[in-house]
């Protein structure tokens, strides 16, 4: 696979000089500056796939172009949405940048409580606290019947952590949930925001009665209103699966498992049509056998996000090192190299370590040039299973 990595733009202190000396040959990145829902103009393309090139790399992918809410609740303003979207993956194309990843996630992308989770050695990971993130939900946002969907335990928990919170402890869990972990993935919600919260609320309304049946409708409204362009210039799209797989807030979540994945490949079945295999996001959901799920949608999947996690009791879940988890990287590794040696794949988050610090969550430097090391070490392994013809 191609070792890609993601990077923020000129403003990203970690620069693309430093990622040629780590062995990076291609970059994931976005126009970042451009607000969500506006057509990506083909000289801005061009004057950072330049920059790119110009350090020796090349743009080899583009995460994220994202889509709107509009477009996912089927507002008024969704075909005109959708027609600017086609215009930028038009762009895209005449600019011969032609992997597009986004997601479906209703309102929220994705979702952690704690952004430096304590390990023994002394570095910190991304981690999920179910009651955390229930207590965010019932007493901070106070979701109409929210207690309703969590277990007798987690309501207790809740409770408990309610009456021990000081307001900075509140203001952390919003900061984590809503602000940091959303607002650099071209999220709804920015850390300028005064009062996210309340956008928040606002973003909830509007998928209220919403079904999964009715997301999936809207989900193949899209794909089918774009997969003309795709195929006129070679664009490949892949969806980012929803990151935990499982619905959330009372909103419908469709890219979660297997059967999901199947589902949305057939009902637009064009091969332009296509995953993100972030085995992080997956293995985050105790239902996903990940080997299997590799090998059954390889053909499909257009990039792939090397990560792996442990799910823990009562649904938490934490980001394993790379070399562990129930992602088994090495066996989803042996399954894409030989599906495609060519497919950009990237590690995904790393642990904060030897004095990361201020970095995007999850976007450390040292934590994922560690994990861009033990990656590159395994896929060097299965290359010689694979030239030696041991598997
Ligand atoms: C988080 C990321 C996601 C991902 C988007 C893709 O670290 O994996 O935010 O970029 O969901 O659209």
């Amino acid at each position: 696979m191609i070792k890609t990595w993601r990077w923020f733009g000129r403003k990203d202190r970690i620069t693309l000089s430093m990622l040629r000396q780590i062995g990076v040959e291609g970059i994931v990145t976005a126009l970042h500056d451009i607000p969500n829902g506006a057509v990506w103009p083909a000289a801005a393309i061009e004057e950072l796939r330049d920059f790119i090139e110009a350090a020796g790399l090349r743009w080899s992918v583009v995460e994220s172009l994202p889509v709107s809410e509009a477009i996912k609740y089927a507002g008024p303003e969704r075909d005109g949405l959708i027609q600017n979207y086609i215009q930028s993956l038009e762009n895209l194309g005449k600019c011969g940048i032609r992997t597009v990843c986004y997601n479906f996630m209703p309102v929220i992308d994705w979702i952690r409580t704690d952004l430096e989770h304590p390990w023994p050695d002394g570095t910190t990971s991304l981690y999920f606290d179910m009651a955390e993130f229930a207590w965010f939900d019932i007493c901070i946002l106070q979701r109409e019947h929210a207690e309703a969907d969590y277990s007798p335990q987690v309501r207790k928990r809740v409770h408990e952590l309610d009456s021990a919170a000081s307001p900075e402890d509140r203001r952390r869990l919003v900061e984590n949930i809503i602000v940091k972990t959303q607002g650099f993935v071209n999220g709804n919600i920015s850390e300028k925001d005064t009062d996210p919260v309340g956008i928040f609320r606002g973003l909830l309304e509007k998928y209220r009665g919403m079904t999964r049946d009715d997301l999936r409708e809207n989900m193949r409204y899209f794909l089918s209103a774009v997969m003309p362009v795709c195929e006129q210039y070679g664009v490949n799209l892949c969806v980012h699966p929803d990151d935990p797989p499982m619905p959330v807030l009372g909103l419908p979540r469709i890219v979660t498992s297997a059967e999901d994945i199947a589902w949305f490949l057939k009902a637009v079945d064009n091969p332009h049509n296509g995953l993100t295999f972030c085995a992080g996001s997956l293995s985050a959901g105790a239902h996903n056998d990940l080997v299997p799920m590799a090998r059954q949608f390889a053909a499909r999947t257009h990039f792939v996000h090397l990560r792996s996690c442990d799910v823990l009791p009562g649904g938490n879940f934490i980001e394993a090192p790379h070399t562990r988890g129930r992602a088994h990287l090495v066996e989803l590794i042996r399954i894409f190299e030989k599906a495609n040696p060519a497919l950009p794949m990237r590690v995904d988050h790393g642990k904060n370590m030897l004095g990361d610090r201020g970095y995007n969550a999850g976007y450390s430097f040292h934590g994922r040039m560690l994990a861009l090391g033990q990656v590159e070490g395994m896929m060097a392994a299965v290359r010689n299973e694979i030239e030696n013809e041991l598997i």
